[in-house]
Order: C-alpha cells, then sequence, then structure tokens
C-alpha cells in the first residue's frame, strides 16, 4: 500500500513535471512573439532626435522639475533688526524663544516648495550650527543653553516634510579675523566640509556673490577688499563640494548648476535661456542682464533661478508685517520665474520666536490655493491634435504626444525641418486665458520664436507670440472662447521639439 502509493505519486510527479515542461515551451513561445510584435510598434525602438549640443544633466533636469523652493533667513540680524550684520554682534542676541524648524518645512511643503534652504551663515559670520572651527555660532547664544543645533533640526525637518534642505553658507565673513587673508580660505572649506559630512544629503549649496567691504574682522574694524576672481579659488572650493557630495546642486553667479538670475525682484527675462558662456560670468561679477536672459550661444546648461523674499527685506522686521507680498505678487512673480523657464525660490524669514509669521502664512496658503484652482484642468488633455509635420510618421513623434501629460513623450519633426504648426482640435469650444508649453530639455532648448492661434469661427486669429519656452512657458492671454488651436513654432536652432501643451481657464482670484 506504502510502495504503490510511492509510485503513484512518482507517476504523478513525473506527469506533473512533463506537463510542467510543456507549459514552459509554450509560455516561453507566448513570451517571444509578444516581444517580436511588440518590438514591431515599440516606440523604444525608433532612435530619439539627436540632442543638442548643450543638454542638462539628469541632475539638473530633477532639480528644474522642482519648480519651487524655499528660503529660509535667519541669524542674528532676525534680532537686530538689520538686513546685513557687522560680524561684531554679540551671538547672545541670538535667542528664539519659540524655534520651530518643522513650522518651517510644513509650510513650505504645503505651499508646494520641493526644497527649502537656509542660511547656516551669513555675512556676518555667526554660525547656526556647533562649528569645530568658531565660537561664532549658536554654541555661544543662550538659545538651548548653547547646545541648540538650526541646521540639525532645519535638515531633520525637512526630510520630515519631504522636502530637500539645502545649505547657504556666505563666502563673505564680517566676523572672522583671517577674512581676506589665504586662513579664512581654509576656515571656509572646514565649514563646508562640516555642512556637508554631518547632515545627511545636501541638495544645495548657496554661494552668494556679495563679497568684501568693511566689518568687524576679529576686531580690526575695517575696510577688506578680495580679488573676486581669485581669492577663493573657485575651482578648488567646487571640486571640494562635488568630492563630498557628487549629487549636490552648486548655485552662484555662474553655476556651475544653477545660476543667479541677475536681480532679487524673481523675474527670469521674458527670453530665457538655460545656456549660457561661463568664460563671461564670475561669482560676484557677472553682467546681470546677461544672467536674467541667458544665451543662445552658451555652452555650458546652467538652470536659472530667480530668488525674491515674501517681504521687502530678507531678514524678519517688524515693521514689514504689513509689507507681505499678496498673493496676487507672488502669482506674478510665479509666471515670471517658473513661467519663463526658471526656478522660483521664495524666502520666508522667521521671527524672533523662530517662526514663519501669520501674514506670510495666509498669503503663501491663498497663492497656492489660487494656483492650484488655475492648473487644475488642462482644457486639451487628451484632445485630437495634428502636425504639418512630424517625425518618420512615427507615433513616437506625433503631435498627440503634447497632450497626454506625460513628460516622456515628445512631438518633433524630420531632419531638416525647423518650422511647423500643430492644431489642436477641442471639440467643444472652451474658455481659456492661460496657456502652458514645454519642450523635452533632455535634448537641449531649441525653440526660439512661437506663435499661438485661435479659430474665432471664421479666422485663424493671433493670441500670443513669445520667443523662447525650455522646461516651462506659462502665457497669461486675453481669455477667448474655441475649439481650435494653432501652435506655429516660427523659428528654432535644431528640429522643434515639444513635450507638453495645456490650456486653462485662471482662477476669479487671481
Ligand atoms: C544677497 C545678500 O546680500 C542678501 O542679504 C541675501 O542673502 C540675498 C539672497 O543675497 O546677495
Amino acid at each position: 500500500m506504502g510502495v504503490s502509493n510511492n509510485n503513484s505519486k512518482l507517476n504523478f510527479s513525473i506527469m506533473n513535471k512533463q506537463h510542467f515542461n510543456n507549459l514552459k515551451v509554450i509560455l516561453f513561445t507566448f513570451v517571444c512573439l509578444c516581444t517580436i510584435f511588440t518590438s514591431c510598434t515599440n516606440t523604444t525602438d525608433v532612435p530619439d532626435i539627436t540632442p543638442n549640443s548643450v543638454v542638462p544633466t539628469a541632475r539638473q533636469i530633477a532639480y528644474q522639475q522642482m519648480e519651487f523652493i524655499g528660503f529660509i533667513h535667519f541669524t542674528v540680524n532676525t534680532f537686530t533688526d538689520r538686513e546685513w550684520g557687522n560680524g561684531d554682534e554679540k551671538p547672545t542676541v541670538f535667542n528664539p524663544t519659540a524655534l520651530d524648524a518643522r513650522q518651517w518645512a510644513k509650510v513650505a511643503s504645503e505651499a508646494g516648495m520641493k526644497e527649502l534652504i537656509l542660511t547656516a551663515k551669513h555675512h556676518d559670520g555667526f554660525c547656526l550650527w556647533q562649528s569645530e572651527f568658531t565660537n561664532h555660532s549658536v554654541k555661544s547664544s543662550p538659545w538651548k543653553d548653547g547646545k541648540g543645533d538650526v541646521v540639525k533640526e532645519f535638515t531633520d525637518a525637512c526630510r520630515e516634510f519631504g522636502l530637500m534642505p539645502g545649505l547657504y553658507l556666505s563666502p563673505w565673513d564680517r566676523n572672522h579675523a583671517e577674512y581676506g587673508r589665504p586662513a579664512y580660505i581654509d576656515y571656509y572649506r572646514n565649514q563646508l566640509t562640516e555642512l556637508l559630512t554631518k547632515f545627511g544629503d545636501i541638495s544645495e549649496i548657496w554661494f552668494d556673490g556679495a563679497n568684501g567691504g568693511t566689518g568687524y574682522y576679529g576686531g580690526a574694524n575695517e575696510e577688506r577688499r578680495i580679488d573676486r576672481k581669485t581669492y577663493y579659488q573657485w575651482d578648488s572650493t567646487i571640486a571640494l563640494v562635488k568630492k563630498l557630495q557628487p549629487q549636490v546642486m552648486i548655485f552662484s553667479d555662474a553655476g556651475p548648476d544653477v545660476h543667479w538670475i541677475g536681480n532679487e525682484h524673481g523675474f527670469a527675462g521674458e527670453t530665457f535661456w538655460s545656456t549660457i558662456k561661463t568664460d563671461s560670468i564670475f561669482i560676484g561679477d557677472a553682467d546681470v542682464n546677461y544672467l536674467n536672459t541667458g544665451d543662445p550661444d552658451g555652452n555650458k546648461w546652467i538652470v536659472g533661478q530667480c530668488d525674491v523674499s515674501i517681504r521687502p527685506g530678507w531678514f524678519f522686521h517688524s515693521k514689514e508685517d504689513t509689507l507681505v507680498k499678496t498673493p496676487q505678487q507672488l502669482l506674478d512673480i510665479y509666471y515670471k520665474s517658473v513661467g519663463r523657464n526658471a526656478i522660483l525660490l521664495l524666502n520666508l524669514p522667521p521671527d524672533q520666536r523662530g517662526l514663519i509669521h501669520e501674514n506670510d502664512v495666509a498669503a503663501l496658503k491663498e497663492f497656492k490655493s489660487i494656483l492650484d484652482e488655475t492648473f487644475k484642468t488642462n482644457l486639451a488633455l487628451n484632445k485630437k491634435a495634428t502636425a504639418s509635420n512630424y517625425r518618420l510618421e512615427h507615433e513616437k513623434f506625433s503631435a498627440p504626444n503634447i497632450l497626454d501629460n506625460s513628460d516622456s513623450s515628445y512631438w518633433a519633426t524630420d531632419d531638416g525641418i525647423k518650422t511647423a504648426e500643430i492644431e489642436i482640435d477641442l471639440g467643444d469650444a472652451v474658455e481659456f486665458d492661460r496657456i502652458m508649453l514645454q519642450e523635452p530639455i533632455r535634448f537641449g532648448q531649441r525653440i526660439e520664436e512661437f506663435e499661438i492661434e485661435y479659430w474665432d469661427g471664421k479666422a485663424w486669429k493671433s493670441l500670443a507670440k513669445a520667443t523662447t519656452i525650455g522646461y516651462k512657458r506659462l502665457l497669461r492671454v486675453d481669455a477667448v472662447t474655441t475649439n481650435r488651436i494653432k501652435i506655429k513654432i516660427l523659428k528654432s536652432n535644431n528640429i522643434p521639439a515639444i513635450s507638453n501643451f495645456g490650456v486653462y481657464k485662471a482662477s476669479e482670484r487671481e
């Protein structure tokens, strides 16, 4: 009984094995057939368009996709009511009564920011972390009996609220006795090393262009000028940063990853190229108009960043409590920064409690709510689109790709075709007054001039004419009601490509 039972078990398992092997063959054949079939139709087999000679790194693309980030200006100035400390401020003035970095991070993340940058050290030299290279820091303040560390609390809070932490370390130090001499450069690099080794991954390091002038300088109380091009030996300082954290984005007037937009109003140029010639820009010494437009002939891709404060000053001053930018002013800034192919870096200065003030929070909340309302519904999403030309007449490059809300698909033309038209059929007529366009910037920035037209029932009418697009271009136009839109690419430095297009009706509150 036992044996025959074992035999039948054996037979059964042999049969099962054969059956299983047969199944394996069938499955294998099926998978092969599927692969052959899909490879005939798969868009991944058709090569992408050839990239321009200057393109962003993958890290720069991810950075640009953040669109909106925040600044936290906080130091002794918050308590002395100044914008630039002289460097002789007593560390004892730094005494926030209710500092809560989690509130900063919560406010920022609820506003849609993806990264937050803290002034770990401003020009006055006071350090917000427990630096082992100076006592001019939180160590000598009454806050948390000298045991507190704002940088630590800040980086922890950012991570808790899903924000990437960035740090500002002022190259100019009006406190340090050695500022202007070689020894200060060692000090500065030691501080950078501390910041990049003790607080986990840092997303961005912000090098301010303001440097050299009068200051305390360890009691010398004099004016110290430096040679902006040579003093900081930026090449090796930048190499040190990248060695310590290869993924970190370095901001300065001259990049290398992100550059200043040339003003502190938060406005990029109406024409803005992410490419720029680096041989003409230096940290603390660059033509602001050039930074504001970028350069179509630039040899380097550097993301543009628009910094601006929610208040007139960078630091908190109670007299500015009534001067917080209105949600509408913030929206205007958004259209002129994010809407012009740049990053918006908005400063939210904590007050003497160590909290972002209620007025600032309220303005920011309303701004976010209006923005969300405006861009909630893309009225062109998944509508019909046809193009005067699309590459190889292959669906990989066809016009509907611009209406699928995907960054990976795109429309492009055949080689040699630099002007083209895309017509969008919206079906039923819709009313809109905002337009959004995006180029697939992994192939470089190409479009130099374009026009949007709409069908008024009898003829095509011009609605907007603009220049660059880049990562994102937003246009505010008069409201029109139509069922047909035309995108005309008038000039391009290579075959044009568009990844996304949208039309929206702005919130009444704009
Ligand atoms: C400037 C600084 O001098 C201001 O104080 C502020 O930090 C701003 C973001 O950059 O150059």
